[in-house]
């Protein structure tokens, strides 16, 4: 007994990412005992492990990073428009710093298990050091895309050359100057490492199953007067964003369907967006994302930007992404991505023609053809949402584990609990935003509603708290019929599991947007907590 009630805290957060940290931050504030618990050797989640060379953010610096103090937004300098993964790194430890977070956060210690004790209303986190810490809330904070996955390709574990996933990246350098090198995977994790492999590799094969849409980042440093605007009005432009769909300023957008303007003056406006350079180029017109006819014309436009771009007609056709709405797979970001192709050490293998036989120890053989290989890069992408959940034991009444309950599909309320698993929060992008929007200030609106939420519980002495599955499956409806509506559940792709073998088609972002989805979690609270059970025992 002594040693539990020693270990009992309020709150375990598990993952110590810009969720995580948030999150500990917020709740000490409040006056709540709180730690985190991460696997990684240190703080950052994915900007922890997707430290490939080309990562970096395709949000704005200005707009995703934290709103939360307006010291640390005052005097947080950022170098470029999109931030580079160790810029973004560098930010989350001052952040870690300024705010003392270290003392509560123990690293290099993995979550196995998670067990709702349903006798005491606590939750058992067991640790691969062994630790038992109870907690009465238990935050999981563990991402939308950390689960990374290497596909099972024939002989992969005969291979005598490096792979690597760019998720998983090693932290020491890698230089592959001189080397022969393929690339898996043309999402923006692979848009954004192909440029600079190119750069540096004696051969580049990039291996494509499906070709992608992407628009110029058009990066450039940070200019003093456009840091001065935002610096100048934070909280005013923070104000703002959360009215807005992706949580984004974007200024200068036309309100009007594509198909409401003559066709020059159409493409006058994509041309307008691709000089600008941003993921805004989705927004050009307000019926891109749910008008067929609209997005086709946005779709066509860009494919036109592909035949200019690479010289091999033969090759640009291969790019040219066909058979799904824009940005039914995400839109991507990139900075020379189309114009790699024309440098003679990169090759396009096309999968779709010939699908590979197997990886050789030395190389990659398609039917009668081997590719010579020193490195292969695996940007092959993550089991998204609920990969990392269902890596952790979580059981909740009755022993009933997250895995069983989840087995046709995640449902949650709001994306921030399930029914069965009480004073279990969940911030993974399941059920809200987050993908299709700023994540940074997506997860603020999480981290400050769970927050709110467990301060209204001490303050009226409540034990749990946990949805109705009434409630639970209103969501559920609501999240599949804005998916419905809206072109993006129209392709295969990790926004609804098709991109692993075997998981359930359902698609789990909720795509209603920022401001949607702020003002349904708002009325949930003034109408008294709508559509959860809350218990004093
Ligand atoms: P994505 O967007 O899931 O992209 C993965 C890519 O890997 C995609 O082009 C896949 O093709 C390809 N892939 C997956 N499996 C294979 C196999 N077996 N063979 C060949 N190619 C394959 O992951 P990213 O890391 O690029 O981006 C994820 C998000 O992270 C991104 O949107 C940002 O929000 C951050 P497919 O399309 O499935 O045919």
């Amino acid at each position: 007994i002594e040693e539990i009630s020693s270990n009992m805290i309020d709150v375990v957060i598990v993952g110590a990412g810009f969720a995580g940290l948030y999150m500990l931050y917020r709740l000490r504030e409040s006056g709540f005992s709180a730690k985190i618990i991460e696997v990684a050797d240190g703080i950052g989640g994915v900007w922890h492990w997707n430290r490939y060379p080309g990562a970096r953010c395709d949000i704005e610096a200005m707009q995703y990073s934290y709103s939360f103090s307006e010291e640390l937004q005052q005097e947080w300098k950022w170098s470029e428009i999109f931030p580079t993964q160790p810029e973004i790194l560098r930010y989350l430890n001052y952040v870690a710093d300024k705010f003392d977070l270290r003392k509560n956060i123990e690293l290099k210690t993995q979550v196995n298990a998670a067990i709702f004790d349903e006798t005491h209303s606590r939750w058992e986190i067991q640790t691969s050091r062994g630790d038992r810490i109870l907690a009465k809330f238990c935050v999981m904070a563990t991402g939308c895309l950390s689960a990374s996955r290497i596909p099972s390709i024939n002989g992969l574990e005969t291979f005598k050359g490096h792979y690597y996933h760019t998720g998983r990246w090693p932290q020491t350098d890698v230089n592959f100057s001189g080397r022969r090198v393929a690339v898996f995977g043309t999402g923006s994790s692979g848009v954004q490492i192909i440029p600079i492999i190119a750069k540096q590799a004696k051969h580049l094969f990039v291996f494509q199953r499906t070709a992608t849409f992407t628009v110029p980042a058009r990066n450039k440093p940070l200019e003093p007067e456009y840091e001065q605007w935002w610096k100048s009005n934070y909280a005013e432009h923070r104000k703002q964003m959360l009215e807005t769909i992706t949580g984004c300023l974007a200024l200068g957008m036309k309100n009007c369907s594509a198909m409401s303007v003559t066709p020059d003056e159409r493409l006058q406006e994509y041309e307008k967006q691709w000089q600008k350079g941003s993921l805004n180029f989705l927004g050009s017109f307000n019926d891109l994302v749910f008008n067929q006819e609209a997005n086709d014309t946005a779709a066509e436009f860009l494919r036109s930007k592909i035949r200019e771009i690479v010289e091999d007609p033969t090759v640009a056709e291969k790019l040219i992404p066909r058979g799904f709405p824009l940005g039914a797979k995400r839109l991507s970001l990139d900075t020379n991505y189309f114009e790699a192709f024309n440098h003679d050490n990169v090759t396009l293998v096309d999968l779709q023609q010939a699908p590979i036989d197997e990886i050789t120890p030395t190389g990659i053989r398609i039917g009668n053809k081997n590719y010579e290989l020193d490195d292969i890069v695996f940007a092959t992408g993550f089991d998204a949402f609920t990969g990392a959940l269902f890596k952790i034991d979580i059981r909740g009444r009755a022993g009933k584990t997250l895995r069983d309950k989840w087995a046709d599909g995640p449902c949650t309320y709001l994306g921030l609990m399930t029914s069965d698993f009480p004073n279990l929060f969940i911030m993974t992008g399941l059920g809200s935003p987050t993908v299709f929007a700023n994540a940074a200030l997506c997860i603020e609106q999480n981290v400050d509603w769970i927050t709110n939420c467990l301060v209204y519980l001490r303050t009226n002495h409540y034990e749990t708290i946990e949805p109705n599955t009434e409630a639970e499956n209103d969501w559920g409806k609501h999240v599949n019929a804005v998916a419905n509506f809206i072109l993006f559940s129209k392709a295969d792709s990790w926004f609804n599991g098709a991109n692993i073998e075997g998981k359930p088609r359902v698609f789990m972002p909720y795509a209603g947007g920022v401001n949607n989805y702020r003002k349904k979690c708002q009325d949930v609270v003034v109408n008294g907590y709508q559509g959860f059970i809350l218990a004093t025992q």
